[in-house]
């Protein structure tokens, strides 16, 4: 079956599911050169493989909420590869989490896993609850609940989750105190743990700085610098803020962030104490608008950044966040970079719409590839039971955001000899991770 019949295939099976479908056909749409070069690909079916999860499992959580309610919410795990180590991937907590939305991007991390280097299968998981306006005992019995279920299917060698929208230092430790106490088991079965008892330094700053190295990379090969650049975000939470950070401290001018609320726009660019006061903000779960009142600014309403100049875009909130018509104004008012921290933040159209106006693209599977990195750095330091320092894991992020950049570029290279200037990131991302996991499953036969 050639890939354009798989893709059908796909179409028709889970039509119900659009996100699934939006990301198989992204890295489709890129690897023909791959499956051209290498038959054994079709001949073994690689992709018709690889689109269906290994396994999902799916589960209720009964929690009581401080009224003393019996709530009922539903949660998944979706297994989809172990081709390159154990699945390995966050746990998402919000209430538009399906399990179209998790196997899109269980998918996409079986990529961007193999894109690190590092040994790691794809996985993803969540639940569809809401954990705004919970309070913190909610969370915590909430968090014991989702593991009490969880906590069958996951080890250390097996399934190791992780954090993403939603699920932040606070809630893996919950996870991993009940997995603790379940198993009787001390080990690195969820990464983003708290540092001094097992979690990596780094590790909460690791995707949005990753993002930013990424996009350094993506500078020099324009012969071009961060410092002095109009850098617009969107999201403020984990990645968002973290990326402002170090975009900030490279000397870049960062004039937005934004939440479900609005976008915040700060002609003057942030500074490290801005950052500071919108990382306890968000951290209290109060009004991003507020910020206005103390640093000034302007706070747009339901509004996201994209009507706003600048030079450089870094989506960094959720999926289909940035639509055709949010391209067209970013291309509009001077965009010449889009970096995804998010996993999937343009459409596909959005998409189109930039690589036509030759906006330089880094893909989320390769720009915020850093917070998985890092994971897997915190993975290997917890089997070795020893700690590496702030600075030993900052230059093995630099290193490795370069290594996915370079081999990114290569590839595009390799195969697209038609447009010198144009570094096409999407279709060098796709191939090289690809590549990597279509190679392991033709090593192990048919089995995977
Ligand atoms: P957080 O929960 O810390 O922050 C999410 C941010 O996005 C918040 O500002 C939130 O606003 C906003 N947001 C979430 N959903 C929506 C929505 N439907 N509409 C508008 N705004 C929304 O999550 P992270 O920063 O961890 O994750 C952000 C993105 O980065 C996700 O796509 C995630 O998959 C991806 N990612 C995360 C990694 C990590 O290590 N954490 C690693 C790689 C990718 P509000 O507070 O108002 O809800
Ligand atoms: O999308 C992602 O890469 C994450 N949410 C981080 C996964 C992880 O296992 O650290």
């Amino acid at each position: 079956m050639s890939i354009s019949q798989a893709i059908e295939k796909v179409e028709a099976r889970y039509s119900h599911q659009p996100e699934f479908v939006q990301a198989v056909k992204e890295v489709a749409s890129t690897i023909a050169p791959l499956y051209d070069a290498h038959p054994e690909y079709q001949q073994m079916k690689i992709f018709e493989r690889l689109v269906e999860p290994d396994r999902i499992i799916c589960f209720r959580i009964n929690w009581e909420d401080d009224q003393g309610e019996v709530q009922v919410n539903r949660g998944w795990r979706v297994q989809f590869s172990n081709a390159l180590g154990p699945y390995k991937g966050g746990v998402r907590f919000h209430p538009t989490v399906t399990q179209s939305v998790l196997k899109f991007l269980g998918f996409e991390q079986i990529f961007k896993n193999a894109l690190t280097g590092l040994p790691m299968g794809g996985g993803k998981g969540g639940a569809d609850f809401d954990p705004k306006g919970k309070s913190d005992s909610e969370i915590r019995r909430f968090c014991y609940a989702f593991m009490r279920e969880l906590h069958h299917y996951v080890s250390k060698d097996i399934d190791v989750p992780a954090g993403d929208i939603g699920v932040g230092g606070r809630e893996v430790s919950y996870m991993f105190a009940m997995y603790k106490n379940l198993t009787r088991e001390y080990g690195g079965v969820l990464t983003g743990k708290g540092v001094g008892f097992g979690g990596s330094l780094m590790r909460t700053e690791a995707t949005g700085y990753g993002a930013v190295y990424f996009l350094e990379n993506m500078l020099t090969a324009q012969n071009e610098s961060i410092e002095g650049k109009k850098v617009l975000i969107s999201g403020a939470g984990n990645v968002s803020l973290h990326a402002a950070e170090k975009a900030t401290m490279l000397g870049a001018s960062v004039v937005t962030v934004s939440d479900s609320q609005g976008t915040l726009y700060d002609e003057a660019g942030l500074n490290q104490e801005k950052i500071d006061w919108l990382k306890a903000q968000k951290a209290k779960s109060k009004p991003l608008a507020e910020y206005v009142d103390v640093y000034g600014g302007e706070w747009f309403a339901k509004q996201k950044p994209w009507h706003i100049k600048g030079d450089i875009a870094i989506p960094s909130a959720t999926q289909n966040e940035v639509n055709g018509e949010d391209a067209k104004l970013m291309v509009e008012n001077g965009i010449k970079y889009v970096v995804e921290g998010a996993n999937m933040p343009l459409t596909a159209d959005a998409v189109d719409h930039i690589r036509v106006h030759r906006v330089h693209y880094a893909p989320g599977k390769a720009a915020n590839a850093g917070g998985v990195a890092v994971s897997a750095l915190e993975m290997s330091q917890n089997s070795v039971r020893q700690y590496k320092t702030f600075e030993q894991i900052d230059d093995r992020l630099k290193s490795i955001m370069k290594n996915i950049h370079d081999s990114a570029a290569d590839a595009s290279n390799q195969y697209d000899k038609t447009d010198k200037g144009y570094i096409d990131y999407m279709a060098g991302a796709n191939l090289v991770g690809f590549k990597r996991v279509a190679d392991a499953l033709i090593a192990y036969g048919i089995l995977n």
